[in-house]
């Protein structure tokens, strides 16, 4: 028979990124460890959602095409500012809690 935990956990969460307009939509997303965050491309170009420090935790896309989503699970708890290394200008945050 197996023992309860603790405490209940909140199921996995998926929260979505808008990138439209050369802009990153929310641009901060709140999200907890484990939670998954989708990145929708719905410009008529492509981008990325890359962590400006490598190797941090952070999300690191390749070229997310016109149409296409990334999904990226946060598994390390952080704050984590990205930009897009197509257009250095978009720039957003991630946090993780
Ligand atoms: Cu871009």
């Amino acid at each position: 028979m197996a023992a309860l935990g603790p405490a209940v956990q909140a199921a996995p969460a998926v929260h979505t990124v808008l990138i439209d307009g050369m802009r990153f939509i929310p641009q901060t997303v709140e999200v907890k460890a484990g939670d998954t965050v989708v990145w929708r491309n719905k410009d008529p170009f492509p981008h990325t959602a890359t962590a400006t420090q490598s190797g941090s935790g952070g999300p690191s896309s390749p070229a997310i095409a016109p149409g296409a989503s990334w999904r990226f699970k946060a598994a390390k708890p952080g704050s984590y500012p990205y930009l897009c290394t197509l257009h250095s200008t978009m720039t957003a945050t991630l946090v993780v809690k």
